[in-house]
């Protein structure tokens, strides 16, 4: 048989990354087919996998599919991923509208891959959680994480193909002699840093940082675990990175704390202060392994508390990356 795989979106940055991925990790499929909307439907696409024509999305089409990775809107996700499920398609959603149902998996398959079980809908995560979680997952379960709190730098390609085209042409402007201007952020991004993503909600926070706070807990099975997150937007293309400080209830050991890192799936240790080695954005772009280092012990927390700066793909392990690990998992039937 093999499996007939659907990507939908497939114009936007994400939807670009998860054929580049299917291909690169020589996913199992027998056919790949590519849907976008109306307007991009009968356009040719060239990809790793040659040629091919975008079809517009339809339930029917998806339907002829084993599996749909969907890189569209939460709206659309909420429309049309339980129409699809419902004709025996396994659905694995990149959107925020399925993440926090109690009934649906959120799934990082380094940390809890068992959490699919039969689901036909799966939730991908926000990429600032992912690229998180990777690095603490094992330290909580070397030290045991009482607090997580954390500062984010996040890459334009967070905002999509057209976030990092602002980018790019705004820079432009302003080295230019014009003036950079903004549509896709909430200020122009050239020359400057961000200190808001998504919507701001009654407790001050962003929907950015809640989500940080509301996936680490489910991922990492912690539903109280106290995460305080401050996101920011930085003019960089791709990779978001973390500064994370934790406390944890035994006491850390740096050289440990290296150690399961260094053997954690899903991450590099990048840890090499005297050679000016650490985790870069401009070195974990188009890279699968979440960077992890600057690796100390807190002044604050002291013997329990660490800590750490992440360098991740947004669209990879962000993403992509996730979302085909998971459809890996699917496949291979590791889901309990
Ligand atoms: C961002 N985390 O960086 C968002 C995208 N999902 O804007």
């Amino acid at each position: 048989p093999g499996v007939k795989v659907a990507v939908v979106g497939v114009t936007g940055a994400v939807g670009a990354e998860m054929v580049a991925v299917l291909h690169d990790r020589k996913f199992p499929l027998t056919d790949l087919r590519l849907f976008a909307s109306a307007r991009s439907a009968g356009k040719t696409l060239e990809t790793p996998f040659g040629s091919k024509t975008i079809e517009e999305f339809t339930v029917d089409s998806v339907a002829e599919c084993d599996i749909a990775l969907l890189a569209v809107s939460g709206d659309f996700s909420k429309e049309y991923a339980p129409q699809l499920a419902a004709r025996g398609v396994t659905v694995i959603d990149n959107s925020s509208a399925f993440r926090y149902d109690d009934d649906k998996p959120l799934v990082v398959p380094e940390i809890n891959p068992h959490a699919i079980g039969d689901s036909k809908i799966i939730a991908n995560p926000n990429c600032t959680t992912a690229i998180l979680v990777v690095a603490l997952a094992p330290l909580h379960k070397e030290f045991g994480i009482k607090r997580v709190i954390v500062s984010t730098y996040q890459a334009a390609s967070g905002a999509g193909a057209e976030g990092m085209k602002e980018l790019e042409d705004e820079t432009r402007a302003a080295l230019n002699g014009g003036q950079a201007g903004n549509k896709v952020f909430a200020h122009p991004l050239p020359f400057n840093v961000i200190p808001h993503i998504d919507k701001f909600q009654d407790n001050g926070y962003t929907k950015e940082e809640m989500k940080v706070t509301w996936e680490t807990r489910k991922i990492m099975g912690l539903p109280d675990l106290p995460v305080s997150c401050t996101a920011v937007r930085i003019p960089i293309l791709r990779a978001h990175s973390e500064a994370a400080t934790i406390e944890t209830e035994k006491p850390v050991d740096v050289a440990r704390a290296r150690a399961v890192l260094g053997d954690a799936p899903g991450v590099k240790l990048v840890d090499d202060t005297a050679n000016n080695v650490y985790p870069m954005p401009l070195n974990a772009s188009g890279k699968y392994d979440v960077e992890v280092g600057r690796i100390r012990k807190n002044a604050v927390f002291g013997d329990n508390g660490l800590d750490l700066f992440v360098s991740g793909d947004q669209l990879l392990k962000g993403a992509a990356l996730n979302a085909v690990q998971i459809a890996e998992c699917v496949v291979a039937g590791k889901v309990r």
